[in-house]
């Protein structure tokens, strides 16, 4: 028998349960994988918005990637709200070895009502050393936005800067179009050796908490189970449609994915 993938999350922690490194162990779950998580940032979170961040030590963050990455097989790595320039160094640092595994980088500097997620200091690190060694980047609009500095509001806007941050150094590129205009919530994918492509979707019409990292996860997880990049993304955005579709208004504000009834999925990629 097979054993189960690990996969890996290296994100900060949303005591709510919906975003951060919460929603991707649920979602590494709901793929039947085998989920590790080292903290990179602690927020005080929860359905209605971020109020406080709190930063460890960043040697408590090396102790915990040396432990977990000495013990664990991990076949996939994701990165979510890594916040400051350390947690960045450090993650650099982990993937940039020669036998690392296929890593998806989430890009969280920022929220859709506009709280920033990332330390002044750190985002032209996360440009300059985490870019270029990831194999799929999977901005919104916004972090696309913040990321190539350049305004991302149309289609047009979308597939340019899809271009510039494969020329920053990114293998792949997933930008979510959800905040576009009108009914249609199209995916827009492409690499280095992939071409250009609009996954089309309609909008379910609810805002939702951790989508992004709902979906980052699952790309994540189904490259875990040995997917290829493009194969990954088709199955996340299954996933990510059908945890949208379901999901509760659980607190008082974004509904959160409903990650965990999700079991069909785990099912359908083992199947692919
Ligand atoms: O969904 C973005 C996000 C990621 N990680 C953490 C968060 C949030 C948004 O609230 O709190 C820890």
């Amino acid at each position: 028998m097979n054993p189960t993938p690990v996969a890996l999350t290296i994100a900060g922690s949303d005591p709510s349960g919906g975003a951060g490194l919460q929603a991707d162990l649920k979602t590494f779950q709901a793929f039947g994988v085998y989920g590790a998580s080292v903290v990179s940032v602690l927020t005080d979170c929860n359905t209605l918005g971020v109020t406080d961040v709190h930063v460890p030590p960043w040697r408590f963050l090396a102790r915990q990637l040396r432990r977990v990455c000495s013990d664990l097989p991990v076949a996939a790595v994701k990165s979510g709200m890594l916040f400051s320039r350390d947690a960045m160094r450090l993650t650099a640092a982990c993937l940039a070895a020669e036998q690392a595994p296929p890593y998806v980088l989430d890009p969280v500097v920022t929220t859709r009502r506009g709280e920033v997620l990332v330390d002044s200091d750190a985002l032209a690190l996360l440009r300059q050393r985490l870019l270029p060694l990831c194999d799929l980047v999977t901005p919104s609009m916004p972090e696309a936005a913040v990321l190539t500095d350049q305004p991302v509001e149309s289609r047009a806007d979308i597939e340019r800067v899809g271009a510039r941050l494969c020329e920053l150094g990114a293998e792949n590129v997933l930008i979510t179009g959800g905040h576009l205009p009108g009914a249609q919530s199209p995916d827009y994918f492409v690499g280095r050796n992939h071409a250009p492509e609009w996954l089309e979707g309609i909008r379910i019409p609810s805002h939702f908490h951790g989508a992004g990292d709902c979906l980052s996860a699952a790309v994540t997880a189904a490259l875990a189970q040995g997917h290829s990049i493009p194969a990954a993304v088709r199955i996340a955005k299954e996933f990510l449609n059908q945890s949208a579709d379901n999901a509760e208004p659980v607190g008082q504000g974004e509904l959160p994915m409903a990650h965990g009834r999700l079991a069909r999925c785990y099912e359908l990629s083992r199947g692919r």
